[in-house]
């Protein structure tokens, strides 16, 4: 056991000095921007924890400084954590990785400008935001109205993404043809195929941003239908949900094995996952609209039976993510049917941190199947229920897991050194407990109809007290305090990190920590397996995923068109 059938792959040496450390740099911008939001929005979820704990924090004096509302903080800390931290992260990510796994040039004048098109359009969006003129929270559903500046900035932000995509794609077309017959490596495949799972994701929201809610806000059209803007919002917004975690699920393949001294599984099998996950991501939005009217209960039921579908690629993962974690396991000296998890490296943040993720999306997974299911959702839609299932998917699975890889990331990016390890651990593991505590004082709630997006601690006292909730309200408060401790000492770590002196350039203190295989892919397409031919030709995947998803949303989407509901405006803040 443990021993290597492929040397694991290293990035192919890049000679240009400068070229590299600008691409460190690029990176590195992104990253640092994606936890500067992280931060400020972090903070304001303890205070939404201790009103789903009961405690009303909103009228200290202190706070009503900062925040007009529960919802202008809800809106901040929506947008901030799950659009922002997360976008600007994975643009770092998956810019950078299959640059340095393929060893390509790219133009660094144009990364660039995408960096700061992007810092332009969150700044834009900021403005309305921090004076509680957009205060709509994060899915900005119409008929409520911000201001024009505030959809002028998410367009931009969302738009130079797609200005990455173009990049990396682009790149990726001249590395084939460069390489005849040769297949694509694991961590560019991977991160080419999410790419282009969110370059058809994304044309949900823009097009509801740029068509529908830009020319309405500058009073340019007189209505809006707010069904049609909500069903393309649910177009991105459901599959966003795999843009921000299959750039963990690259790490949970290609790198966490190496942490704990184990083998991916299968290459060919890791490629079906991602191409699963770019036919399937989109055309299964209308799950989050079971109960909206003037959709047809066919294709409400047809989008669960593709949910139900979406979540194969994942129990994959699970699966084989488990087993390279056994090998390595076993490999260090593990014995017995589960007596083997005791030898993995929990004491290391980096793989502790993604490995906990891991294990807190198996509850979230779980959850999701629940909400999936049209007989179950109407029991749990709109309550606390759903910010427990999305605190332990993108907010632990997703957002744990970057925590965990920034710890060797900005090492190698910046080369400067981990403070501290046990503080990194600490911060780690009070991370999980939080907000597992969190995620079950949430769904118990949820169970009892405590509905969400309201400040339940002022308003709803006298309507939830008969409901035996005590106990799962009180868990939800305690919560709130771990995890404040928690996102103290992280940062604490982090901006540590940040702010000490660099050592050297991070390629051989820190270097991209990839695994070996136990079954590769192999190098030449000819003698490589069907599994392997058959996923290699993304560009053909990725028009058949257009036409897919055309098939799913037209006829919901025409409907709605040709009998269009404009209403007009409102601000309720
Ligand atoms: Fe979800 C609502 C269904 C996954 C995020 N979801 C949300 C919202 C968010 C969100 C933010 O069908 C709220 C939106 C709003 O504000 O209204 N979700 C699903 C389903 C899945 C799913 C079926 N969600 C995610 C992911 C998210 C996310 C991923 C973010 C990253 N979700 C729903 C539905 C709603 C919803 C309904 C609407 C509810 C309503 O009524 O409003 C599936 O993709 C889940 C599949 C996952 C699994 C788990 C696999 C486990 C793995 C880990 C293995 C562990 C290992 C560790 C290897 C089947 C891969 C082993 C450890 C050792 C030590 C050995
Ligand atoms: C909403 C707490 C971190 C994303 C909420 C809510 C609570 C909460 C209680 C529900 C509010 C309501 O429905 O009225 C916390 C705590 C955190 C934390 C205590 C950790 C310190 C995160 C992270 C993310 C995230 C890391 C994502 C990366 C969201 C989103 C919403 C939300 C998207 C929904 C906003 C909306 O309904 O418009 N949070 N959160 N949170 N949280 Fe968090
Ligand atoms: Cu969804």
């Amino acid at each position: 056991p443990g021993a290597a059938s492929t040397a694991a792959r290293q990035a192919p040496p890049i000679a240009d000095a400068a070229y590299l450390a600008s691409l460190k740099k690029v990176t590195q911008y992104y990253v640092v921007t994606a936890f500067l939001a992280l931060f400020v929005g972090v903070l304001i979820g303890p205070l939404q924890a201790l009103n789903y704990g009961g405690i009303n924090v909103y009228e200290l004096p202190i706070i009503r400084n900062l925040l007009k509302s529960y919802y202008q903080g809800l809106s901040l800390h929506g947008v901030l954590n799950a659009l922002v931290f997360t976008q600007f992260f994975i643009s770092g990510w998956m810019l950078y990785l299959p640059v340095r796994d393929l060893g390509m040039r790219i133009n660094m004048r144009f990364a660039w400008f995408t960096y700061a098109l992007m810092t332009l359009g969150l700044l834009l969006a900021a403005v309305p935001l921090l004076t509680n003129r957009s205060t709509l929270l994060y899915t900005f559903y119409p008929p409520m109205q911000g201001d024009a500046l505030f959809y002028i900035g998410a367009a931009i932000m969302v738009g130079s993404s797609l200005l990455v995509v173009g990049q990396v794609v682009n790149m990726w077309l001249r590395w084939k043809r460069e390489n005849p017959g040769r297949v694509t490596p694991l961590v560019a495949f991977m991160s080419v195929s999410v790419w282009m799972m969110w370059a058809v994701a994304s044309l949900g929201i823009v097009i509801e941003v740029v068509v529908l809610l830009i020319p309405w806000s500058l009073g340019l059209v007189g209505g809006v239908d707010p069904l049609l803007s909500k069903t393309l919002f649910w177009w991105t917004g459901h599959a966003i949900v795999y843009f921000w975690v299959l750039p963990a699920y690259i790490s949970w393949y290609a790198f966490v094995p190496r942490h704990a001294g184990g083998r991916t599984v299968s290459e060919p099998l890791t490629r079906l996952t991602f191409v699963l996950f770019l036919l399937n991501s989109v055309p299964v939005g209308l799950h989050h609209q079971y109960s909206d009217p003037n959709i047809s209960v066919l294709w409400k039921t047809l989008h669960m039976f593709l949910t139900f579908l979406i979540a194969v690629p994942s129990l994959l993962t699970a699966f084989s993510v488990t087993a390279s974690l056994e090998d390595g396991a076993r490999a260090r000296g593990g014995r017995g049917l589960v007596g083997w998890v005791t030898k993995l490296p929990w004491g290391n943040a980096i793989f502790s941190a993604q490995v906990l993720a891991m294990i807190s999306f198996i509850l979230g997974g779980a959850g999701g199947i629940v909400n999936a299911s049209s007989t179950f959702a109407g029991v749990v839609h709109n309550t606390a229920w759903i910010p427990g299932h999305f605190h332990i998917t993108v907010g632990t699975a997703t957002t744990l897991s970057f925590m965990g890889i920034a710890l060797w990331l900005i090492p190698h990016l910046t080369g400067k050194r981990l403070p501290s390890m046990r503080l990194a651990s600490w911060a780690v593991w009070t991370w999980f407990v939080g907000m597992m505590v969190f995620a079950l004082g949430m769904h118990w709630q949820g169970l009892y109809g405590v509905t969400r997006r309201a400040l339940v601690s002022a308003t709803a006292q006298d309507v939830y007290r008969d409901m035996p909730i005590g106990l799962p309200v009180a868990l939800t408060a305690i919560s709130g305090v771990i995890l404040l401790v928690s996102a103290i000492l992280y940062f604490y770590v982090l901006f540590k990190m940040l702010l000490s002196k660099r050592v050297d350039n991070g390629e051989v203190s820190a270097p991209i920590p990839y695994s070996e295989k136990i079954s590769p892919a192999g190098e030449n397409l000819a003698t490589a397996g069907k599994l392997v031919r058959y996923t290699e030709p993304l560009m053909a995947l990725w028009l058949l995923t257009l036409v897919l998803v055309l098939m799913m949303y037209g006829p919901v989407l025409g409907r709605m068109i040709a009998n269009l509901q404009l209403v007009p405006g409102w601000r309720l803040y």
